[in-house]
């Protein structure tokens, strides 16, 4: 009997920690990035033009799914989230989520003479 009672502690010990590690799993992916079909609840638009983007600095909140969208005034831009395995072509978007910090921007088209000073920062806060 004793042996039986061990045994059903053992199993429901093991149903337990199986359980706890599956949601971890499930946190983990709500967590990264980018998450395709995630809604986001803003929008923050780069406006790109040849050579340069209409903001130094694009405020965003952490932890928060953003609709990132690139838009080209004139050439032909794309973004790259420096760090981060974020990119995203001029007339995408792409819905980011990112934890607290300053991440550095830059074009990632080659588009012309102008093109290293393309750089600007996602300040998330
Ligand atoms: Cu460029």
């Amino acid at each position: 009997m004793q042996r039986k009672l061990a045994y059903l502690f053992t199993l429901a010990v093991l149903a337990l920690a199986l359980t706890a590690c599956g949601g971890d799993k499930n946190k983990n992916a709500g967590d990264s990035t980018p998450v395709a079909g995630e809604a986001a609840s803003t929008e923050v638009v780069v406006k790109a033009s040849s050579w340069e983007f209409d903001q130094t600095e694009y405020a965003l909140p952490k932890d928060t799914p953003v609709k990132l969208t690139v838009e080209n005034l004139s050439g032909a831009h794309g973004i790259e989230v420096v760090g981060q395995d974020i990119k995203i072509r001029g007339g995408k978007s792409e819905v980011i989520n990112l934890p607290a910090g300053t991440y550095e921007i830059k074009c990632n088209i080659m588009c012309g003479t102008g093109h290293a000073q393309m750089v600007a920062k996602l300040v998330v806060s």
